[in-house]
Parts: C-alpha cells; structure tokens; sequence
C-alpha cells in the first residue's frame, strides 16, 4: 500500500541547499512512487510566526512552488497549496490547542532557539506553531511526514497530540499516528561558516548557505570562504566526527553525489581542503545549476504558478474541510 505522505516549506526567503537536502529531494524521490499520495505545502501561516513583509511574502510564496518545481516534485501527481488557502488549519490549530499541554510545548527546542534571550518579545504564533503543524499533518490523514533532524521533536509532539485527542474523545484511530521520514543520513546541513550550527535561511550572512537561486559565481565564493580547518582532510570517519566543519562539507559531497560518507572520506583522505573545495564546488554547480535556471523561469510565470495553487488548493480542501467537521462533530459543536 502506498503511504500518505505531508509536508510543509516556510515561504520565508530564498531556499537553501539544507531544505534541498534534508526534505526536498526527500519529497521528489517519494512524489515518484506510483502507490504514494502527496501532499505538499507551503506554510505561510507559520511563516507570519516572525515579521514579514506582505509584497515579499506574495512573492516568496510563489517562488516556493517554482522551486518545489525545480527540484522535481510533479504538480500533476502531488497536491501543492498554501496553508492560508484552506481555513481547516486554522481551526484544526485552536481545536487541537485544547487538547496540547503547556509542559509538551515548553520542552520545544526550536522556540527556545528561535525566540533567543528575549522570550517574552517572542510572538505567540511562534510558542504555538508545532500545534499549527500537528494540524497541517492531522488534517490530511498523513501516515509519513519527510522533514529534516530539526522537525523530529515537532513531530513527537504531534503524534502525542493525535494520541490525546484519540483518547479524551474515545476515537480510537481517528487522527492517524503519523511516522516521520528522516533520512538515515545528511538530514541536518550546517553551517557554511560555523559547522555547529544548521544552515539557516534566517541567518544575517548570505555566506552560511547556498541559496537554490544561487548562480556559479555565488556558489564558487561561498564555497572558497566557507570555513575549514588548518589540517588536511581526515583518513577515516571517526577523525572527521570531531572536526565539524570537514565533516558537514564532506556530508554536502556524498550527500549530492548519492554517496556514503565511508566513500568521500577514502575519495579525500589527506588531500588539502583547497583541492576537495574544488570538487565540491563543480559537484555544486553541476547539481544546483540547473534547479537556479529552472526557478528563474518559472518565476516569471505568476499565472502557471497561482494555477497549481488554485488547483491544489481546491483539492486540499475538499479533503481538509471534511475532517474539521468529523472533529467538530466529535467535540460536541
Ligand atoms: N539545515 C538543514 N538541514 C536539513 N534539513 C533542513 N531543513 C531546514 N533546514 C535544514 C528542513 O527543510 C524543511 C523546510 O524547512 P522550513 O523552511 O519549513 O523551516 P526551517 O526548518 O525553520 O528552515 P530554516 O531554513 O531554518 O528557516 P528559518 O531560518 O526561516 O527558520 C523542513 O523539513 C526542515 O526540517
């Protein structure tokens, strides 16, 4: 049987190389299983979770349904839509709000990470957004949600939610426990500049990330300024564990070439990090290239993209629409 997949993309800026990554091409390879159905959407809600501004949001969205598109995912076989689109997550959220507790959501990470210092300058919206993201899932009977190391608590939180709600209302199965898809490897890229950190799209320098719109020269300098260390690149996997930085370059490598770390590490052993950053950036260039060019295209075509909008909208909520009223029903309204 084929597995109902969901996921969601921040139209927050420029995609990066980690979103490719750690999801994206995740989606691409499960959106060509025949037997899958595939949900794929972009978040604006929880975009708004931080400031953003209406024109750039307008257009961000449009230009992550180019780059879903780019990178592969097929619109006539996937439901692509944005979250604001369909009203049911909006109330899915509140409903499912009731039945969260404040001590899952204050074990949250990411908020923790996201709000800094200053928590109580943090909006609501961004305490709150992993219930808004148990709805998205909940709503379309997701059995498998693709999402990079970073979302895993998220999910956790989601599946304890579903649970809860099964059990306060004595509906056995009826939110269905999702399982989350997180690649075995290469399912949290760094940092270009800080190996200890994930690559970002709200980091302040441009220089931490290769953009999906990044053109040849771009990719060249940041790969020539990305961080490294003074030794030459490690003869085996354990010595590479300790050096971060060595270590997320080399993940990049194996991750673009379909290879295993085991692989690049033989491939580079004792070679200096100016003659691999060499390989890296052609490999780059060679992968990236041709999604930037596709993107370009695509952005410019704001009527094919606001129609596969429509057109997975409508589909989105014929499904959506019909589970918020089963859960309506089951809470008493
Ligand atoms: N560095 C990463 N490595 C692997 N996977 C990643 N993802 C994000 N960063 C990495 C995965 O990409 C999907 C979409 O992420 P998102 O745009 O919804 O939000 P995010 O996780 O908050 O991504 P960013 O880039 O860090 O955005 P900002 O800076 O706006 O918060 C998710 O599946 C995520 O796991």
């Amino acid at each position: 049987m084929g597995k109902k997949i969901f996921s969601g993309v921040q139209p927050t800026g420029n995609l990066h190389l980690g979103n490719y990554l750690g999801a994206i091409k995740n989606f691409v390879d499960l959106n060509n299983e025949p037997a899958n159905e595939c949900v794929f959407c972009v978040v604006d809600l929880h975009a708004i979770t931080v400031n953003q501004d209406p024109q750039e949001l307008r257009n961000n969205i449009r230009e992550t349904v180019a780059t879903f598109i780019a990178c592969g995912i097929n619109p006539e076989k996937s439901i692509i839509f944005n979250q604001s689109a369909v009203p049911a997550h909006s109330e899915a959220a509140w409903l499912l709000s009731c039945v969260a507790r404040m001590g899952w959501l204050n074990r949250m990470t990411q908020f923790k990470e996201k709000a800094g210092k200053d928590k109580e300058k943090a909006s609501i919206g961004l305490y709150s957004y992993p219930i808004l993201m148990a709805a998205d899932i909940l709503l379309y009977d997701t059995t498998h949600v693709p999402v990079g190391q970073d979302q895993k608590q998220h999910l956790e939180l989601c599946r304890d939610i579903a649970q809860k709600f099964n059990n306060d209302y004595g509906v056995d199965d009826f939110l269905k426990i999702p399982e989350p898809l997180i690649q075995k490897q290469f399912s949290r890229i760094m940092s270009l500049k800080d190996g200890t950190k994930k690559m970002s799209k709200s980091e302040l320098s441009d220089l931490s990330r290769i953009n999906l719109t990044d053109d040849k020269d771009l990719i060249v300098n940041k790969i020539k300024k990305a961080k490294t260390d003074p030794l030459p690149l490690p003869s085996n996997t354990d010595e590479l564990m300790k050096r971060p930085e060595a270590r997320n370059l080399l993940e990049i490598y194996s991750s673009l070439k379909n290879s295993s770390l085991d692989n690049s590490v033989g491939e580079f052993k004792g070679k200096k990090f100016s003659d691999f950053k060499d390989k890296l950036t052609q490999l780059l260039v060679e992968k990236i290239n041709p999604i930037t060019l596709e993107i370009k295209k695509l952005v410019n075509d704001k009527g094919f993209l606001d129609k596969i909008l429509l057109e997975g909208h409508k589909k989105a909520n014929n499904i959506a629409s019909k589970k918020i009223k089963k859960m309506q029903e089951i809470i008493g309204f």
